[in-house]
């Protein structure tokens, strides 16, 4: 195959789409030169004394690694400098994030999980920037409310992530389909390697956190019982996969299909993961790419947040093996 970057395969297949301005292509440059700054850090980070936790806990209630600050830093500073964005929303940030008046604002909001399973990082494990892309309303100007950015992922404009793992990769969806993008060192640019990724209408490996078994709802229980005795798409049993890393659990499916579930548990109604740099980036490649992603009860893309940290349930992947649990929740809910 020849050597097509990124800003090649935009301007070769999105010629027509709003988000293939000038502007659009700029943020992604600075976005994916922050990966690859991110990428270089994370090679470095057994050498370089920058494994294990700052002592800070987050927004979050977690504990921050030296690795999660260093990402967050990285990327705040590259992306305030694009002129692309005008607002942005970090995991590791309590608050909205406002461009200018220092540095000049652009039209996109900017949400993103500097680095997500970094909890595996001291271990050499994969993990990844993810982000999600809004475009403000067109004629709105001066400072971003926090109206504009709490936006159901419907509205997302693009989608990605990038994985920090044998390989660096960008995965990216501007709403036309799914690519994957791997980083050549040695050329230092991400390269056109996987075209227009489908996931399989269903899979053979179920992907969950089963330590949490007992504090699960029922109807999770139920689904991931169905999948311990269902019939895969090998005809077989499913095979059970858990990295703990989402980004890492997610590219596994989105490549071989199957599921990932992170149902809600006793005193988090919403489970753990995050809405908008989590569920919904990942919601949007799902779709892209052929899958679904749903909170149990309804796609994941049309939940609207309450807050920038907003939680939900997530159960991503197949489209058959999605509906397997929809159809277990619904069951439930007509009892
Ligand atoms: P993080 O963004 O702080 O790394 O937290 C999210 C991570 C996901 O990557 C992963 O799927 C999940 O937390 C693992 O949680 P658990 O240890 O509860 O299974
Ligand atoms: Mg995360």
């Amino acid at each position: 195959m020849a050597d097509i970057t990124v800003t090649e395969h935009l301007l070769l297949h999105q010629k027509m789409t709003p988000q293939a301005t000038g502007m659009f292509t700029g943020l992604l440059y600075d976005l994916i030169l922050s990966g690859k700054t991110i990428s270089r850090r994370i090679n470095q980070a057994g050498l370089l004394d920058i494994l294990g936790g700052t002592g800070e806990v987050n927004v979050q209630g977690e504990n921050v690694q030296k690795m999660d600050a260093i990402a967050n830093r990285i990327l705040i500073y590259r992306m305030e400098r694009s002129g692309a964005v005008c607002a942005m929303a970090s995991e590791e940030e309590p608050e909205l994030i406002r461009v200018g008046p220092e540095f000049p604002r652009g039209d996109y909001i900017l949400i993103f999980d500097p680095l997500d399973g970094s909890s595996n990082i001291d271990v050499n494990v994969d993990v990844g920037t993810i982000f999600s892309l809004h475009r403000r309303a067109h004629g709105a100007t001066g400072e971003v409310s926090l109206e504009e950015v709490l936006k159901p992922g419907t509205e997302q404009v693009a989608a990605g992530y990038i994985l920090y793992g044998p390989s660096t990769m960008l995965v990216l969806s501007t709403g036309q389909g799914v690519h994957g993008f791997t980083l050549d060192p040695g050329v230092g640019e991400f390269l056109l390697s996987h075209p227009d990724i489908r996931i399989p209408e269903q899979g053979y490996i179920y992907s969950v956190n089963e330590g949490y078994r007992e504090q699960w709802d029922a109807p999770a229980r139920e689904a991931v019982e169905w999948f311990h005795t269902a019939k895969s798409s090998k005809g077989g049993a499913y095979s059970s996969r858990y990295v703990g890393s989402l980004v890492a659990d997610f590219h596994r499916t989105l490549l071989y299909g199957g599921i990932y579930l992170y149902p809600p548990y006793s005193g988090k109604p919403d489970g753990k993961l995050r809405l908008m740099c989590e569920a919904s980036p990942l919601a949007f490649l799902a779709e892209q790419a052929g899958g679904k992603a749903s909170d149990g009860h309804g796609r994941i893309l049309e939940r609207v947040p309450a807050t920038l940290h907003a939680r939900t349930p997530l159960y991503i992947g197949s489209s058959r093996d999605v509906e397997a649990v929809e159809t277990i929740y619904a069951r439930h809910k007509n009892r």
